[in-house]
């Protein structure tokens, strides 16, 4: 496991590994033996850490891995990857040659694109690529039969260019209504026989469409938000065909702990006045940590309570009321378990009006993440003392 940077701040997210690979396995053990279960570990792994869920992720079947850039590939890369990795997103052609001879897959969906990678491509160097069609998506994809035709007699010419994959992307996969679902499945289809020789690998369904087995897995699946322990929509989270377990936590230390008098008020604007005698404590979590501003008054755990976050929230602390005076260094949590108590990360998504997929996306950098595996610490460097 890579060791992580020391950190000395009283805040930091804990990813449980188990529950990704838990979380893998489970979906691999429904899909035939030989489909594949791409790991989506775009975006840092959504917030969790990106070279520390792939390797959980192979570990728990996962065969190859997607990101959305080219730059996230090689930075995996660079950490020691060495599985099949795809580029879902647009890498622009002169770049050919770094994603080659890195073994690096991309994602393409423009004839011109082929023509300039072509006259890009080094003599020695191959290339392996997975055409984008967009089926209703509006995204990024080939739209039409003859457009898919031209693509492939241009890269069969070719000797250093493998189609080896085709794909597309659903809107609506996470939808208990699945009209607009099947028009895209149809689309694929009519888009897929134009081709004379079928590509290796075709592939569909993300999460939802996987754990909801409305689409055909074909050779693989997209296999993002669920690794993480999330639903894909709260909508469908009574069709899920075994429990999910979340792997994100948030977690802090009370830092400063006093009693204000009836009149006496908390942070910016002076908007929050103790109507009693309160105890309030200060926590070391802001805006700048992704924890925004619009989370004052969303509760937070300590020694198994729910209290809330008052007054508003600053770029680096915020207040909680306790019920009682506590210690400062007394654990506080802001997403997950805590003595029985559970604070949701769709919870907090329902408190910012938006989906959990943007809530660990969306704690900073800042925020140190650590590791755990079978209950414990992977670096032991910055033990977080429960
Ligand atoms: N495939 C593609 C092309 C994607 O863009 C995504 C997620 C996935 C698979 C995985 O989906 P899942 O996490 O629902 O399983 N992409 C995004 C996105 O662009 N915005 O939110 C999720």
């Amino acid at each position: 496991m890579e060791e992580q940077n020391q950190f000395y701040r009283d805040t930091w997210a804990e990813i449980d590994l188990d529950c990704v690979k838990e979380n893998v396995q489970q979906m691999k053990s429904l899909l035939p033996q030989d489909v594949a279960l791409m790991a989506v570990v775009k975006a840092n792994g959504y917030g969790h850490g990106d070279i520390q869920i792939a390797k959980a992720a192979i570990e728990g079947g996962a065969s190859y891995l997607a990101v959305a850039f080219l730059d996230e590939a090689l930075a995996l890369r660079k950490k020691g990857i060495n599985d099949p990795i795809l580029v879902l997103g647009a890498t622009r052609a002169e770049y050919i040659n770094i994603a080659g001879k890195n073994n690096i897959t991309l994602t393409f969906f423009q004839e011109e694109w082929v023509r300039e990678a072509q006259a890009q491509l080094a003599e020695d160097v191959t290339i392996k690529l997975h055409l984008k069609l967009d089926t209703g998506m509006g995204r990024i994809g080939v739209r039409e039969c003859p457009t898919v035709q031209s693509i492939e007699a241009l890269i069969m010419d070719d000797k250093r260019m493998e189609l080896e994959g085709v794909f597309t992307h659903f809107a609506t996969a996470d939808s208990p209504e699945l009209h607009y679902f099947k028009l895209q499945l149809q689309r694929f289809e009519e888009l897929v026989n134009a081709f004379q020789t079928r590509p290796k690998m075709l592939h569909v369904s993300n999460s939802a469409a996987a754990l909801r087995n409305i689409a055909p897995y074909l050779n693989g699946i997209r296999y993002g938000i669920a690794m993480y322990g999330l639903t894909p929509s709260p909508a469908i989270k009574e069709e899920l065909p075994f429990q999910l377990m979340p792997a994100f936590s948030l977690r802090t230390k009370l830092i400063h702990v006093k009693k204000l008098l009836p009149g006496e008020k908390v942070s910016y604007g002076a908007t929050y006045e103790a109507k009693e005698e309160e105890w309030i404590g200060t926590v070391p979590i802001g805006y700048a940590d992704g924890w925004l501003r619009k989370l004052q008054g969303q509760e937070v755990l300590i020694e198994g309570m729910r209290v809330p976050i008052v007054g508003r929230i600053c770029m680096d602390q915020c207040m909680i009321k306790l019920p009682f005076e506590l210690p400062v260094g007394t654990i506080v949590t802001l997403i997950g378990v805590n003595q029985g108590e559970m604070i949701s990360i769709d919870e907090i998504a329902d408190k910012l009006e938006t989906i959990n997929y943007e809530i660990p996306c969306m704690i900073s950098n800042r925020v140190p993440r650590v590791y755990i595996q079978a209950g414990k610490q992977v670096d032991m460097k910055n033990a977080i003392l429960h």
